[in-house]
């Protein structure tokens, strides 16, 4: 169960499901949903879809009362939290920096990806990539000549680091290596998800509008970077980038801004630099 929307998600990388450990959320869940189906009828408050927005993390799920369902989801976050913790000792041992990628779907994570990889050059680096189906996105950056893992989610908004450490264990990753993760496209779930990267950076593109910082602050508060992507089409829709930089800074005064094209390479060298720096930090 996704803590955040409340949706049930199931998971497999490349195929395979990941199996027995990460039962425990679904059977979790699905156990008390059936728990509670006899209280049917007689108390409807308790039942989840008429409390929209009443839980720690403005979730609902039917047939499950908000205590229960508190309960479950500081198991489910207490958990991935331990996961994310045993990912950032692995990555800490190799001296590796992880970036998890987040935006909504289009704004051109995949896009920027290969173009960061292409301007890498000979660095050690892998790829993990989320998506709900399709392996998609890891051709493409194969098609790069980089190492790529694909977990497709099935039904799942989000990656959590249970699933980031099994793909971190199939890419033996290289000491001092760069592990970009690229996450299912949304907005609002994968803030929540600490997968035990560096840094989550925000990919917004220009043609989302100016607002989207402030409609959904939580992912923009996450992020130590906001990349503004496609700013070559910016002439062509009338965007405001000042006003996407100071709704930015809003909701997270710390965000350092990037202005991108992932298109033309305008501004890639200071987003190569920053990763460049972050890693450097990292291992001094
Ligand atoms: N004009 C323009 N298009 C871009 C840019 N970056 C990505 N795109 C396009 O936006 C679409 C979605 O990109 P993709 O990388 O698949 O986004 P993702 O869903 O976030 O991975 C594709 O058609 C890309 O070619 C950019 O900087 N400028
Ligand atoms: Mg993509």
């Amino acid at each position: 169960m996704c803590t955040v929307c409340g949706c049930s998600d199931t998971v497999t990388a490349d195929g395979k499901a990941f199996g027995h450990s990460h039962g425990h959320a679904h059977s979790h869940a699905d156990g008390h949903h059936h728990h509670h189906d006899h209280d049917h009828g007689h108390d409807h408050h308790h039942h989840g879809h008429h409390h929209y927005g009443t839980g720690p993390a403005g979730v609902s799920v039917p047939g499950m009362s908000q205590a229960r369902l508190i309960k479950v989801e500081t198991s489910i976050l207490a958990k991935n939290d331990a996961y994310a913790m045993a990912n950032r000792r692995v990555l800490k041992a190799l001296g590796a920096l992880a970036v998890n990628l987040v935006s909504s779907p289009g704004s051109g994570k995949t896009t920027l990806l290969c173009e960061t990889i292409r301007r890498l050059g000979t660095a050690p680096l892998a790829v993990i990539e989320g998506d709900q189906q399709t392996s998609a996105d890891a051709d493409r950056i194969r098609a790069t000549g980089a190492t790529a893992i694909q977990i497709n989610t099935g039904k799942g908004c989000h990656l959590d680091a249970h699933m980031v450490g099994h793909a971190m264990d199939d890419l033996t990753l290289k000491p001092g290596s760069f592990l970009f993760i690229e996450n299912v496209g949304n907005l609002v779930c994968p803030a929540a998800f600490d997968l035990g990267e560096d840094a989550k950076i925000a990919i917004l593109s220009v043609t989302e509008g100016e607002d989207k910082p402030l409609k959904y602050p939580d992912m923009f508060t996450a992020a130590k970077v906001a990349i503004l992507n496609k700013i070559d089409l910016a002439p062509h829709t009338a965007a405001d980038l000042d006003a996407y930089e100071s709704n930015l800074r809003r909701v997270n005064p710390s965000i350092t801004i990037l202005r991108v094209s992932a298109r033309t390479g305008q501004g890639m060298e200071a987003w190569i630099q920053w990763l460049h720096h972050a890693r450097t930090a990292k291992v001094m």
